[in-house]
């Protein structure tokens, strides 16, 4: 088992922060809706293996934890870069 579908799911979650963090700063307005239209991609993509991501979990290896650690370390950077 891998955890191809709980990658993906953070990629989306990671993406989606990221923009509504950078579009929301100036305030909400039309334009603001590319959170959702730039994202719709890896939003079909996580919602796709959503039902997995419990099986993964239960799966879970050391390797597939150290992704897992590296991918939410990257998360949070991303974050705080954006929030800047
Ligand atoms: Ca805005």
């Amino acid at each position: 088992m891998d955890i191809k579908n709980l990658l993906e799911m953070l990629e989306a979650v990671q993406s989606l922060a990221v923009d509504a963090i950078k579009n929301l700063k100036d305030g909400v307005d039309i334009s603001d809706v590319s959170i959702l239209t730039s994202n719709i991609g890896k939003i079909k993509d996580a919602l796709e293996g959503i039902a997995s991501i419990p099986e993964e979990v239960k799966d879970l290896d050391q390797e597939e934890i150290k992704q897992l650690v590296l991918k939410g370390t990257e998360i949070v950077f991303a974050i705080l870069a954006a929030v800047k």
